[in-house]
């Protein structure tokens, strides 16, 4: 397996000191960080559309990444050939892991039927690499946006017949991913949203993906599938309202439509930020539910508002991302799936090591500064001391075994609170301290 990447060997961990480009300086799969090694706390993946798919096209210009395994005429040879380039991506990078869409692995076909036997026949070709490899499948979920029928939407569409459609693929994708041993199954909602009101019923919409979904979870337990199901948050882009906006509008569909068990989040660090957040207030926010799945890592622009995609590199949003990560003990079968790509001036296939070796050094280096920060326990103990007054009435309080007239008769004898301060800027000290 040295075809596509003959110019790069096996990435290693060379340390720190280390002026190797092609060399990880802090990424040490089994160094043990609070008991555990760095690549059971990570679980990376790669994420098959960006890194072997995408070729830089943009709206105002065509590609610039010329790619060897795009070189043959025959979409399934095209598509056998780019299984063989990721496979040999991954492994020379040294992830576990990688994520795909149905019609990333195996091409649309003319019909229904030719679709599924495409991505039949991909499934046979990914088994083997898996096999000859040991990479395993982080997990699959169905393009249910880029073909035109799914102009209006796929599970929020006003047409039957298109819901039924993209209903029978996942149908195929689910199935896909299960003969591949996937580990979760996403659910982003591409084009689940609405552009006006004008011509949209909101609510029918929702309930038509409450719908579908309840068809997917039948289905996995149908199969046996025993994987994780995800959906992954995004406020806009591309419809100008998704429903999916963010973490708390998810969980409380799926309050709603009581779908609740059976879903978890897949948290991308781009879409938190799209939708005004940071990306640990989204993981927060996830885990706070008990629904912190899996994560999409990757960083945004500040000055663009839309979804750069670009390779997570900033140092802060790492470690706070990890301070999330060890606070809620891991993310089970879920991993940290690389959603992003190199610009479109870093068109050398080298330069997808240098996207990869940065994010996962980022992470790293952020897993143990984090790591550092949780044992020496001083966030912990300030929060401590914030919070201790809730004892006695405070406890009754939280327990509901308080009332307005409990708080009057406290305020009666207590009169006014002494507000301390909330030290930020010294937290945000200690916390450069251990970088
Ligand atoms: C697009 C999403 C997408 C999902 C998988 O913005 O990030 O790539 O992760 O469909
Ligand atoms: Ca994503
Ligand atoms: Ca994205």
């Amino acid at each position: 397996m040295n075809t596509y990447f003959p110019e790069v060997k096996k990435i290693e961990y060379e340390g720190r000191d280390s002026s190797n480009p092609l060399a990880f300086k802090w990424y040490d799969k089994d160094q043990l960080v609070l008991g555990k090694s760095m690549g059971d706390h990570l679980r990376f993946g790669v994420a098959y559309w960006h890194t072997l798919k995408n070729q830089g096209a943009d709206p105002f210009g065509e590609s610039t990444m010329a790619r060897r395994w795009n070189e043959y005429d025959e979409p399934l040879d095209r598509a056998r050939a780019t299984g063989d380039a990721a496979f040999e991506f991954i492994s020379k990078l040294g992830v576990d892991y990688y994520c795909f869409h149905d019609r990333d692995l195996a091409p649309e076909g003319s019909s229904f039927a030719e679709s599924c036997a495409n991505l039949e026949a991909m499934v046979t070709h990914a088994k083997q690499l898996q096999q000859t490899t040991g990479i395993k499948l982080l997990w699959g979920t169905a393009n249910l946006f880029s073909h035109p029928r799914y102009v209006h939407g796929a599970g929020t569409n006003p047409d039957y017949h298109v819901f039924a459609y993209a209903a029978a693929q996942v149908k195929q994708a689910l199935a896909a991913t299960q003969e591949l041993g996937g580990e979760n199954y996403v659910f982003w909602g591409g084009r689940e949203g609405y552009e006006t009101l004008l011509n949209t019923r909101m609510k029918q919409e929702q309930e038509q993906m409450a719908a579908f979904f309840r068809m997917c979870v039948e289905y996995a337990r149908k199969i046996g599938f025993s994987g994780q199901f995800l959906i992954e948050p995004k406020p806009k882009e591309p419809t100008k309202h998704q429903y999916d906006f963010d973490s708390a509008t998810i969980l409380n569909f799926l309050q709603t439509y009581e779908l609740i068990d059976y879903f978890k989040l897949n948290i991308e660090a781009n879409h938190a930020t799209l939708a005004g957040h940071t990306f640990e207030h989204e993981l927060a926010v996830a885990a706070a539910a008990g629904k912190l799945g899996s994560m999409d890592v990757n960083r945004g622009d500040p000055l663009l508002g839309w979804d750069t995609d670009q390779f997570p590199t900033d140092l802060y949003s790492a470690i706070y991302a990890m301070l999330e990560l060890l606070g809620t003990g891991g993310l089970g079968s879920g991993g940290m799936n690389f959603d992003a790509k190199v610009r479109r001036g870093s068109f050398e296939p080298v330069d997808l090591f240098h996207a990869h070796i940065g994010g996962m050094d980022a992470f790293a280096r952020g897993l143990v500064i984090a790591s550092a920060i949780i044992e020496d326990g001083f966030l912990e103990d300030f929060k401590k001391q914030r919070y201790s007054s809730w004892k006695g009435p405070g406890t009754a309080a939280l327990a509901g075994r308080s009332s307005l007239e409990n708080c009057e008769s406290f305020i009666r004898e207590h009169g006014e609170p002494q507000v301390p301060s909330g030290r930020q800027e010294y937290l945000e000290n200690l916390i450069n301290s251990f970088i």
